[in-house]
């Protein structure tokens, strides 16, 4: 009979590290019969959970069959493991689902369930290990995607800080912070409160990263193009530990964007998320398209079209203004067509106006100098352009 990963309806769920010479063990607690139960390891095997830590860190995910909790023991086995509360037949107890690899690494001391697409079900699970261990304590963070079908795991990637700061602690902290780049997808901080740690120059020390939800075909997963890193230094100076804890999700200055707490050493620090927009960029042409042998100028409107969802972002529009540059044939080497005034198509400052949509119009003209040879092009508007060069060599 397959395990059951979701036996329990609603209820609050408490670890407690130290129960049973520090295996540890979990309190569930019923707040309607106002009855609690303590779940622990040690019926299994009295030795083997000895010092794990069970209940170090505990997390609720929704999986397609129900609630599913979950609880780490960073010192089982030495490696740390991640217990999910399942039923076989009458039986409801905690099993080690996912198990860490390096001795000392404190796997599963942070958990973050993230449901990416807000549709209910969880997605993602984040298990950190702040001690992994490269060159010094580096830490890293494992990203388990969350089966829909059997809710099961599977490791998709993992995670890490800056590779030449040795004592980050990457992982420490971890927290779903909200879709602070409003694009619908839930993101993610992980704190490194010792990054930078050491550095003397007394601007304080540790990092937060920020990770952004992304999707393709409906696979959903974090971005790992470029997180964001926001080092203590940048914040306030003198920041100490900063990323020792992070949370997120919620608007404390009423402007309608989340904003994220992070944890320094006696101080804490909210960071306001910034309003965003979105920027469409068109250009038509007129002639649509050019056939050979065509020396006119061409005729380009461009056009940038703005859209927002928060009315931050709508009222910091005023003050915005936009620098582009125009420029055709990119690549090739040599253009077939340039700005009528370059001037004009070389860093292009302007104001938004009212409204969402500014449109420029330019022109372009031929640059000169190709050869008029043509094929195929018999009753045809456009033709094939191919110059083949014969040779005989003389004996
Ligand atoms: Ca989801
Ligand atoms: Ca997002």
């Amino acid at each position: 009979m397959a395990a059951n990963p979701c036996p329990l309806q609603e209820q609050v769920l408490l670890g407690a590290v130290g129960a049973f010479d520090w295996s540890g063990g979990m309190l569930f607690y019923n707040v309607s019969s106002r009855k609690g139960r303590f779940l622990n390891q040690t019926s299994v095997d009295v030795k083997a959970v000895q010092y794990s830590y069970l209940g170090y860190s505990v997390a609720v995910l929704h999986k397609a069959c129900g609630l599913s909790y979950v609880a780490g023991a960073p010192r089982h086995k030495q490696q740390g493991a991640v217990f999910e509360l399942q039923q076989e037949s009458t039986e409801t107890n905690f099993v080690p689902v996912l198990e860490g690899e390096q001795m000392g690494s404190y796997f599963g001391s942070e958990l973050c369930p993230v449901d990416v697409d807000m549709d209910g079900t969880t997605d993602l699970l984040l298990v950190a290990a702040p001690f992994y261990h490269v060159q010094g304590e580096e830490g890293r963070v494992y990203v388990y995607h969350v089966n829909k079908q059997d809710g099961s795991f599977s490791l998709v990637r993992t995670l890490s800080g800056h590779p030449r700061l040795t004592y980050a602690r990457f992982g420490f902290a971890m927290a779903t912070v909200g879709d602070i780049s409003q694009d619908e997808l839930i993101d993610v901080a992980i704190g490194a409160p010792l990054e930078d740690f050491g550095a003397d120059d007394g601007v304080g020390f540790g990092s937060v990263y920020i990770y952004n939800g992304h999707s393709t075909n409906q696979l959903v997963d974090l971005s790992t193009n470029q997180p964001q890193r926001i080092r203590a230094s940048v914040v306030a100076p003198g920041l100490q530990y900063f990323g020792t804890s992070v949370a997120g999700g919620l608007d404390f200055s009423g402007d309608g964007l989340v904003d994220i707490a992070v944890g320094a050493l006696g101080q804490a620090a909210v960071l306001r998320s910034r309003p965003v927009v979105r920027l469409k960029l068109s250009m038509t042409f007129t002639p649509k398209a050019l056939p050979i042998g065509f020396y006119n100028s061409v005729n380009v409107n461009l056009c940038f079209e703005i859209s927002y969802v928060s009315p931050a972002a709508e009222s910091g529009l005023k003050e915005t203004s936009l620098n582009f540059t125009l420029d055709v044939d990119v690549v090739k080497q040599r253009k077939r067509l340039q700005c009528s005034d370059e001037r004009l198509c070389q860093s292009s400052l302007r104001e938004w106006g009212a409204g969402p949509r500014l449109c420029e119009p330019f022109l372009l003209v031929p640059t000169g100098g190709q050869l008029p040879y043509e094929k195929a092009c018999k009753n045809k508007l456009f033709c094939v352009a191919e110059l083949q060069l014969a040779t005989t060599l003389s004996q």
